[in-house]
């Protein structure tokens, strides 16, 4: 590592970076006056010298059993251990308490996607009831106790919140695979964890067709048989209690309908589970680049005071908040922010069933008006597809958020844009939060009351996380200098994961290898972790992510951030989504090419052009794309990211690889069609790509 940050040489890390600054803007006064955080004297108690007593703050919104000894222990770096010697139960915390205190109170909202289905309020009383006997169920029907682990894939219901907490209830270690994946999928997880227990649904509603998920469960038993991993139980929600919505017959001894064994377990009590404050709470997986998906281990004390505690100042959640995380729980974003983090709060949380868009754009806007949603969380992805298909919709409903979030990739000043004076009418805050399945809770957002927004960035770390941004020797690039560079966040937080399921060697290697300072340290200092995102700092402290490390296009030795390239194609007003991916060119390297989808009613005259223009005027002629597609709909993943890595395939003639678990699988080959048999007609012939120019493409920005 070298001490000289003057080194002239351009370092892998510094990607030439051509953002434009933003301006910025303020929160309205009506917003700060109530603000969880509105005194600027929560930024000074989690200064850095405060660091880590400061999350005592976190975790002392939680009820404990019995309050820790150690606030993080450091002895085993760099699996922390945060609140050693504290017990508590997530279950407890979540439901029994406001039950208790408030037990007619909205805990959980439901809203099916057929709108003939009146929305379902279930109060912390009526949730504690369905908690307990489903913790039941799962103790003295499966034998479950606190460290086994049960695989859910379940869709967006309330039987899910359910099903968690039950699980939490009893310490068992919930992994919940996201509904729109495949069986197989699933049934890699449950071999990953060990699961003997799997917990899933009949049907569910979807774009307006009830599907069939039950066949799922049993292709992932096979699938897991495969893999060693045998499940004894199968417990299947019924959609509509006492009607079966599958075609798929239940197997005899192995498959058993919930509603039919709680009829044995009527107002039976379940005391919940005093747990060590590391315990785990849940695994969530992940999928990287290469190899198999990894299961986040998260921790019961750590995890829950964090989500609670940013729920609270991020958020700004107030008890008697209606709240809407559109995201689906079976990401970490609806563990931490539809689950766990209001609920820790004992607010009113929303759980929609369906897709944003059924049955027209307008939804989420009568959703809000409807169940008056104060607060509205969701990503770029459907903030972009509601642009797209109903523009004019949110004007049509009187609802007013106060707050809104987004999460899951950079969103481009032009759609934070629309989000924030359409959407939220030009009265709600917005924060852009920046984190991972890995983080438990954000990692970068502006407090709301406090720090002014900035379209495009994230913002600066948030309280008690310290970001700082990395060249490829380790050197700090410093903010102001308009390069980019890995972002790393130096210091522990309670929300980080405890390990990578049955892989410790390499969740050390993924996230702390690659800029650890001394391997025998147990100073926290020597062990800042890799987040593989990449960023820049702008002078005032504010990051902007370019998205993962590996999403560059390098351009005759110019590194171009896919994200930059995006921003300037959403410049054009008819382009509704963009993304762009990376040709092997035998001059250049790699050349640009972007792959846009137009608003409804846009006309595709000349948008290639004022595409092509557009990147040249904001980034630069090396950035010029050589073909700009024009496609009805980019292939996504089920949680709303663009698939790069199968467009890239089709632009170089590559294999574009397993495309079952996409949202949209049958767009591929549509796409597939007209850029390659355009291509040809144009003499863009391909050639044999190598080895590594083939694993390049393959997995380009791969995301799951
Ligand atoms: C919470 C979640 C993590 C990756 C992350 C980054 C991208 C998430 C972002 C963002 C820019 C934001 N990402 N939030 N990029 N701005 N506000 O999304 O977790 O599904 O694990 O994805 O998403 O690249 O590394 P996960």
């Amino acid at each position: 590592m070298t001490e000289n940050q003057e080194t002239t040489e351009v370092s892998e890390a510094q990607i030439a970076v051509h953002w434009r600054e933003e301006e910025y803007i303020q929160p309205p006064a009506s917003f700060v006056a109530q603000a969880n955080a509105a005194d600027p004297a929560i930024l000074e108690r989690f200064a850095e010298d405060k660091f880590p007593e400061c999350f005592h703050e976190y975790a002392d919104l939680l009820t404990w059993d019995e309050r820790w000894h150690t606030t993080l222990d450091t002895s085993n770096p760099p699996f922390w251990k945060w609140f050693v010697g504290g017990k508590l139960n997530a279950s407890y915390n979540c439901v029994d308490r406001h039950a208790q205190a408030n037990p007619d109170k909205t805990a959980i909202i439901f809203v099916a996607e057929l709108e003939s289905e009146e929305p379902d309020h279930i109060s912390y009383g009526e949730l504690l009831r369905r908690v307990n006997e489903f913790a039941a169920v799962l103790r003295d029907f499966c034998g479950l106790k606190a460290g086994d682990r049960v695989t859910l894939h379940l869709p967006m219901v309330s039987e899910l919140a359910v099903t968690m907490l039950a699980c939490a209830r009893l310490g068992v270690i919930h992994s919940q695979v996201f509904g729109g994946f495949s069986g197989h999928a699933c049934g890699t997880r449950i071999a990953d964890s060990g699961s003997h227990v799997l917990i899933t649904m009949d049907g569910y509603y979807r774009a307006g067709s009830l599907l069939d998920h039950k066949e799922k469960a049993d292709q992932a038993l096979e699938q897991a048989a495969r893999q060693g991993q045998e499940v004894d139980k199968v417990l299947v929600w019924r959609r509509h209690p006492g009607q079966y919505a599958s075609a798929i017959p239940m197997a005899a001894g192995r498959d058993f309908f919930v509603d039919d064994l709680l009829a044995d377990y009527r107002g039976v009590t379940v005391e919940p589970v005093s747990m060590d404050a590391t315990a785990p709470l849940f695994l969530m997986y992940t999928s990287g680049t290469t190899g198999r998906p990894k299961g986040c281990q998260h921790s019961t004390g750590g995890y829950l005071a964090y989500v609670a505690g940013t729920s609270k100042y991020y958020q700004d959640i107030h008890p008697d908040d209606v709240y809407w995380c559109m995201a689906d729980i079976g990401w970490i974003t609806g563990h931490s922010y539809i689950v766990y983090g209001p609920l820790a709060l004992g607010t009113t949380t929303v759980i929609y069933e369906g897709v944003p868009n059924y049955p027209d754009g307008g939804r989420p806007w009568k959703i809000a008006e409807q169940l008056g949603v104060r607060i509205f969380h969701t990503s770029p992805t459907s903030i972009r597809m509601l642009r797209k298909v109903g523009p004019e919709e949110p004007k049509k409903y009187t609802y007013h958020f106060r707050h809104m979030t987004t999460v899951g990739e950079p969103i481009e000043p032009e759609v934070w844009r629309w989000y924030h004076s359409e959407v939220g009418k030009g009265e709600a805050v917005i924060v852009d939060t920046w984190w991972q399945t890995e983080n438990g809770g954000f990692l970068g957002s502006t407090l709301p009351a406090l720090q002014p927004m900035k379209p495009g960035s994230c913002g600066p770390g948030v309280l008690g996380v310290y970001p700082v941004i990395y060249d490829e020797d380790g050197n700090e690039v410093p903010k102001g200098s308009g390069r980019a560079g890995n972002i790393c966040i130096r210091n522990p937080w309670p929300g980080i994961f405890q390990t990578i399921w049955g892989d410790p060697e390499r969740f050390v290697a993924t996230y702390y290898t690659k800029y650890n300072k001394d391997p025998n340290s147990t100073d926290w200092r020597d062990w800042p972790y890799f987040a593989n995102d990449g960023a820049t700092q702008a002078a005032d402290g504010y990051f902007r992510i370019l998205g993962r490390v590996d999403d560059v296009i390098n351009v005759a030795g110019h590194r171009l951030g896919t994200k930059e390239l995006e921003s300037a194609a959403l410049t054009v007003p008819e382009i509704a989504e963009a993304a762009a991916v990376p040709v092997i060119d035998d001059i250049r390297g790699r050349i640009v090419e972007m792959y846009v989808s137009l608003k409804p009613g846009a006309a595709s005259e000349g948008v290639e052009a004022k595409v092509s223009l557009a990147i040249e005027t904001e980034i630069g002629k090396i950035a010029r794309p050589k073909n700009v597609w024009v496609v009805p709909d980019m292939p996504k993943t089920r949680s709303g990211k663009i698939m790069r890595r199968v467009i890239a395939s089709v632009s170089n003639f590559a294999d574009v690889g397993d495309v079952t678990t996409l949202a949209n699988p049958e767009v591929v080959e549509g796409i597939k069609h007209r850029v390659q048999s355009t291509k040809v007609a144009k003499g863009e012939l391909p050639r044999q790509l190598s080895e590594a120019e083939y694993e390049e493409i393959a997995k380009f920005g791969a995301e799951s």
